[in-house]
């Protein structure tokens, strides 16, 4: 591939690149958290929600052309993108643009990942990109996609796809990956019963992130190609990589930390105990996941609250908070908190105990209630003396437990009545 750009080098490609977000997924392993909105638009760390990580990574990467595709029950994230993410400058090329599924090109809904893209495929051409960049919406980690696509250029690739190693026995959950030494795919296998081990390492398995660089060019070929086969379930992981495996050019790029050259922190918080425990995680003095860092912010949106206030409760009770994060408009009173992560605008109220936990926003913790190792949805209220995470036997009548035994409380369950 010639470089059109001689004087000029990251900031030419990222530039000149289209960032799509796949954000349409249902994410159902998240169980009552994504019954009403879709994985990427879940509250995550206190005060984000998942999608603006990948947001973040673009914009601070200086890939500032972005579409994110949305499909199931986009409502949440919808407001939320244009609540937090309208401040990119028109005037400077700059913008975040909703793709809803509106049957551009076929008259179905999105189908499969690739087919989402390819329904946008005349507003690619428009924008005109000389690289597109394919990401999942519903990932946590940092990464400078700069690199990503400088590696593409580099091998001169048709494809490039973000990599990392994962133990061999999580390995079916992803694409699974061969490589020559040259980091070359000989091989991609989507979500395979039984994973290869690396060559050089049996315990781990080389997967896909589930981001990709496309020369524009050549994806818009794929995409066309793939359209009008009927046995494709169009989509990227079981079509459009493998056969770009057998035929072109597709590269891995690992994912390092460039501090460290060590494996970097990306965490798929697709089920409730990996969202509960990527979020606990941050709670450490010095998490892997560092929020603080200035060099790479997390931008979201939050809604204006006065900052979060702990008080005595009429009987000289303090109330306080430990080893935890606690977001604005939160009023513990005469109540305790340890080790929790508590959102925006989250009353709790004297005598309460709340211990591992992540409570989203607008939840009431009525007196003397008891909150151990749970997920507290948006908008739940717990009457006074609710116990919850203490005996699984007693939640799982109400509420949605984990195999690892983390308890998700909605409103729906606590407003159903108990058939004894
Ligand atoms: P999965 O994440 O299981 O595997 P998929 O369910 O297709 O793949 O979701 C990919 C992304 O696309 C998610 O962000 C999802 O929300 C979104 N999405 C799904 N269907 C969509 C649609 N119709 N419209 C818009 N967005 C949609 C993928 C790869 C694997 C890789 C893992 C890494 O296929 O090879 O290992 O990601 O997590
Ligand atoms: P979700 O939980 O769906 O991701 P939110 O928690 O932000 O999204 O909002 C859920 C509902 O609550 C929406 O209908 C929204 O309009 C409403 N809402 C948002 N902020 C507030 C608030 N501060 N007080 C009351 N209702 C709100």
């Amino acid at each position: 591939m010639s470089f059109p750009y001689p004087d000029r080098f990251v900031s030419a490609l990222t530039r000149d690149s289209l960032a799509l977000i796949l954000a349409g997924g249902r994410g159902t392993r998240l169980g009552g958290l994504t019954t009403q909105r879709a994985k990427p638009a879940v509250p995550f760390g206190g005060n984000m929600r998942i999608i603006d990580f990948t947001l973040s990574n673009c914009v601070n990467s200086g890939v500032r052309r972005i579409g994110v595709l949305t499909q199931y029950k986009a409502h949440s994230l919808i407001r939320h993108l244009s609540q937090g993410w309208g401040f990119m400058r028109g005037e400077l090329g700059e913008f975040v643009e909703l793709l809803p599924a509106q049957q551009r090109t076929t008259g179905s809904w999105y189908n499969g990942t690739a087919d989402a893209v390819y329904q946008n495929i005349d507003i690619i051409r428009a924008h005109d990109p000389r690289f597109v960049l394919v990401l999942g919406g519903d990932h946590i980690y940092k990464m400078d996609y700069g690199a990503l696509l400088a590696t593409h250029v580099e091998t001169n690739a048709d494809v490039t796809v973000g990599c990392m190693e994962v133990p061999l026995e999580e390995a079916s959950a992803f694409g699974v990956l061969r490589v020559d030494d040259e980091w070359r795919l000989t091989g991609f296998q989507e979500k395979p019963r039984d994973p290869q081990p690396m060559p050089g390492n049996r315990d781990c398995a080389l997967v896909s992130m589930g981001i990709y660089v496309f020369t524009a060019d050549y994806l818009i070929a794929q995409l066309e190609r793939d359209s009008g086969d009927p046995a494709s379930a169009h989509d990227f992981g079981i079509d459009i990589l493998p056969r770009a495996v057998q035929e072109d050019r597709v590269f891995g790029s690992p994912f390092r930390d460039a501090r460290t050259g060590k494996r970097a922190y990306w965490r798929d918080v697709g089920t409730l105990d990996s969202y509960w425990s990527a979020n606990q995680e941050l709670i450490g003095v010095v998490p892997e996941l560092d929020l603080f860092d200035t060099q790479w912010p997390i931008r979201t949106f939050q809604a204006q609250s006065p900052p979060a206030k702990f008080v005595f409760d009429d009987d000289g009770r303090r109330g306080m908070a430990v080893d935890s994060m606690v977001a604005n408009g939160c009023v513990v009173s005469g109540a305790s908190i340890r080790h929790s992560i508590l959102f925006s605008n989250v009353r709790v109220e004297e005598g309460a105990l709340v211990e591992d936990a992540v409570v989203l926003p607008r939840v009431v913790i009525g007196p003397n209630c008891r909150v151990h190792r749970a997920v507290i949805e948006t908008g739940c209220v717990l009457a006074p003396g609710t116990v919850i995470g203490v005996d699984p036997e007693h939640d799982r009548q109400r509420y949605e437990v984990s195999p690892g035994g983390v308890v998700l409380v909605t409103p729906e369950m606590l407003h159903q009545s108990l058939d004894y």
